[in-house]
């Protein structure tokens, strides 16, 4: 990913010199600060002045089941959105490596509950923090890398 933009990049500093490469260097920036995890949202623009979303994640949430939309990660900024699918209140909480007890509020029946998180390498635990719904299979691991 991160040399195909690059590539991009570097084409574009050929026809103009200075100004093209403070662009450059000023998207190398932001490239390491988004992690080069996800491109799904971001990266077609210039990128100067844009709040990255990060990649989306889509979790739906039954009884008593998490499904999310997307089983690999790499490091970077994601926004889990949690859609109850389910009849009673759920919510979604993210626990790993510098997250801690990030999560949404109680997300009713047939709602939407938004978490924006930044992942590192390494194991977190996606799951539902309404009492008992964690230990009744609403709990899923996610491998970061
Ligand atoms: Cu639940």
């Amino acid at each position: 990913m991160t040399i195909s933009a690059q590539t991009t990049r570097g084409r574009g500093r050929n026809t103009t010199l200075l100004p093209a490469a403070l662009a450059v260097a000023a998207a190398l920036a932001l490239a390491a600060c988004s992690g080069g995890g996800g491109h799904a949202g971001g990266s077609a623009g210039s990128g100067t002045g844009r709040t990255p979303t990060g990649t989306r994640v889509t979790v739906t949430e039954t009884e008593y089941a998490l499904k999310l939309s997307r089983s690999s990660f790499t490091p970077g900024t994601y926004t889990f959105v949690a859609r109850n699918a389910g009849k009673v209140t759920h919510a979604l909480s993210v626990d790993g490596p510098g997250v801690e007890d990030a999560g949404t509020h109680g997300i009713r029946s047939g709602q939407e509950g938004v978490l924006k998180v930044s992942l590192k390498k390494g194991t977190y635990d996606v799951y539902c923090p309404v009492d008992g719904h964690r230990q009744l299979g609403m709990d899923q691991h996610i491998q970061v890398r």
